[in-house]
Formats: structure tokens, C-alpha cells, sequence
């Protein structure tokens, strides 16, 4: 249950500044990136509660370069994130779902310190059916000289070298959700206010996980490890006693990981043979997996591919897809458990 936080009221704004105090050389200018997208946070929440009245539903006709269909909401959050960030001289590059490329900052304006990965809308499908989106962020500090245009090597970085990360999740109440690596604290919109209120302070999973989140339709695609593993969920075999976790999937990935990061649980999207495309599953490395697994372990769980560390994972490109076990830090120990026993050393 949200914390009445002694019924202080402390705004994410507040909240991000008190932050601010564990980095003494810190310029602020961290600080002002996290408050701008808290500000994109606002922006797009305010359309997507809108969806079902405006003309923001539906498809645009264009696809990403995911070959996804892409809908409006994508198209606004997207160039919400962009525009609110590309001249505040913070940024050196961005990187987006929706971009085939890293996106450079206009030559207009100055280049600073820190990169901004981020997937606009994930779950954009579900947004005509009213289920629970999300925006997801990740920050990197630049490794190319200060001064100059931001280049591909700031972007491939591993998750371990992330400096925040965090999510905006749209649903019954739209909720910020971040870390500095200070713990997770979660900020619940306050909509008359138009204010992210600290509602979650120091969010850590519960040791009980209640729930597993995958998608069993892709059963007869994995690899024997991997069936052996949900087999395992499904049934706590070897454990002293069965392991009572309930199915949640929504297909929203944000929607399922916080339900999970609050309630205890594991979220999987394994690596199948559906998709010759997508060896290594659906999810994305840099701008979904990465900013997740960089809560999970802030919140005291765990992220892996199966068989290393998500956050020690180094991307190979922009748009990389990883396999993912995220949630229950046990859980994701018994999947490479079974991944290494089952499917042998793999590639
Ligand atoms: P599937 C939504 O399209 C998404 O990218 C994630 O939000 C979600 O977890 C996943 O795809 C669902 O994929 O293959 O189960 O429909």
C-alpha cells in the first residue's frame, strides 16, 4: 500500500533535489533532466487519458523500426521526449524506440553531459482497449568529449554504468517510478495539482513472490531449459513447498513489471523459435530491459538473460533484443539454473 509518507507531501521535484545531496559535484543538471521528463510524464498523461475521446487512437499507417505498426500516442510521446529535451543542453544524444538511428542534438544547440535512451509507449497496442502503458527512460553519462556531437559509443553502454533509469506508467493513476541508485521511489500524479507526489518511497519487492508473467502461447518455441523453468514455476518442483504463484500477463510490459516490482513476482519473455528475426526474444536491451533491470536490483531483485546479468550485458547495437527474466531475485537464479543445466552452454 502506498506510504501516507507521515503525511508529509513531498513533490518528485523536491524529492529529486534531495537526491541531489549524494553527489556533491553534482551540477544540477542531472536533477533538471529527471524534472523535465517528470514534465513529459505529465504531458503524455494527459493525452493518453484522453484516448478514447480524441483523435489519438488508431494507427498513423507508418511503421517503427520495429516493423511495428505505429500508433498516434507513440508519435506524441516520442516527440514530447524529444522536444522537451533536444535544446536544454544536457543531453549529448538521445536514442529512441521509434528512431532507426541515435537522434543528435539539433546543431543549434549545445551538447551536455548525459545520453537519454528511452521507449516513448511501450504497450502502445493495448492503448485502444484501455490497458496500462508506459514510457520507459534511461540516462548514461557521455563518453565522447564534452562539447562535441554525441556518438553511437554514449549510447551502447552497459546497464551497469546507468546513472538513473526509471518508468511513467499510465493506468488507473499514472505513477513515476525512478532511481539514482539510492533505492526506487514511486510519485503518484496528483492530477488537480498537476504534481508527481512521493506515494512509494524506498519500493523494495516483496521476498514473497505472488505471481509469473509470461506469455504461454510461446510454449511450444522454447528451448527445453526454458520449458523446464515455467514448468518449475508452475509447479515448485524440488522445493520444500509449492511455490503458489499465480499467471499475470497483460502484454504490456511496464504494466506487468510493476505489478510485479509491488506485489513480488517474475516477469519472463524467454528467447523462442517463433521469429527467426528474434532469436533472442521481443524485448529490447538499451531502452527496456537495461532501465528495468536497474530497479529490479535497486529494489533488491534481479534481472538476467538467462544466463549473465542484464546490467553487465554490453550492446552490440541500438535496437539489440535480449531474452529477459526480471522480478524475484531467487527466480532469476533458478532460471539460468535451468537454462545451464538444460540448454548446456549456449551461445
Ligand atoms: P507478446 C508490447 O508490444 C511489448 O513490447 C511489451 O510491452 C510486452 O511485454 C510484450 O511486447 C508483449 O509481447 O509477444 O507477449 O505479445
Amino acid at each position: 500500500m502506498p506510504s501516507s509518507n507521515s503525511g508529509q507531501i513531498t513533490t518528485i521535484e523536491r524529492h529529486i533535489l534531495d537526491q541531489q545531496h549524494h553527489y556533491p559535484d553534482a551540477s544540477g543538471a542531472l536533477t533538471n533532466l529527471l524534472y523535465d521528463l517528470a514534465l513529459c510524464g505529465k504531458i503524455i498523461a494527459s493525452k493518453v487519458i484522453q484516448a478514447g475521446l480524441m483523435d489519438v487512437l488508431g494507427k498513423t499507417g507508418l511503421q517503427n523500426v520495429q516493423g511495428e505498426e505505429v500508433q498516434k500516442l507513440d508519435e506524441f510521446a516520442d516527440e514530447t521526449i524529444f522536444k522537451l529535451n533536444d535544446h536544454t543542453g544536457r543531453l549529448a544524444v538521445m536514442g529512441s524506440e521509434e528512431h532507426d538511428e541515435i537522434i543528435p542534438i539539433p546543431k543549434k544547440y549545445k551538447t551536455g553531459k548525459y545520453v537519454l535512451l528511452y521507449d516513448p509507449l511501450d504497450g502502445s497496442s493495448n492503448i485502444d482497449v484501455n490497458v496500462s502503458v508506459g514510457s520507459i527512460f534511461a540516462i548514461f553519462k557521455r563518453k565522447s568529449p564534452e562539447g562535441t556531437p554525441g556518438t553511437l559509443e554514449d549510447v551502447l553502454q552497459p546497464g551497469r554504468d546507468l546513472v538513473a533509469a526509471g518508468y511513467i506508467i499510465y493506468g488507473s493513476s499514472t505513477m513515476l517510478v525512478y532511481s539514482t541508485g539510492q533505492g526506487v521511489h514511486g510519485f503518484t500524479l496528483n492530477r488537480m495539482l498537476g504534481e508527481f507526489l512521493l506515494s512509494h518511497p524506498n519500493i523494495r519487492t516483496p521476498e514473497k513472490p505472488k505471481y509469473y508473467s509470461v506469455n504461454q502461447a510461446y510454449e511450444p518455441y522454447w528451448s527445453p531449459g526454458v520449458l523446464r523453468y515455467v514448468r518449475y514455476l508452475q509447479t515448485g518442483e524440488g522445493e520444500p513447498e509449492k511455490l503458489g504463484l499465480s499467471l499475470r500477463y497483460i502484454g504490456s510490459l511496464v504494466a506487468d513489471f510493476h505489478r510485479n516490482l509491488l506485489n513480488g513476482g517474475l516477469f519472463c519473455y524467454p528467447a523462442d523459435r517463433k521469429d527467426p528475426k528474434k532469436p533472442g526474444g521481443k524485448l529490447r536491451l538499451l531502452y527496456e530491459a537495461a532501465p528495468l533491470a536497474f530497479l529490479a536490483e535497486q529494489a533488491g531483485g534481479a534481472a538476467t538473460d538467462g544466463r549473465q546479468r542484464i546490467l553487465d550485458i554490453a550492446p552490440a547495437s541500438l535496437h539489440q533484443r535480449v531474452p529477459l527474466y526480471i522480478g524475484d531475485k531467487k527466480l532469476c537464479e533458478k532460471a539460468e539454473q535451468y537454462i545451464q543445466k538444460y540448454d548446456g552452454a549456449g551461445a
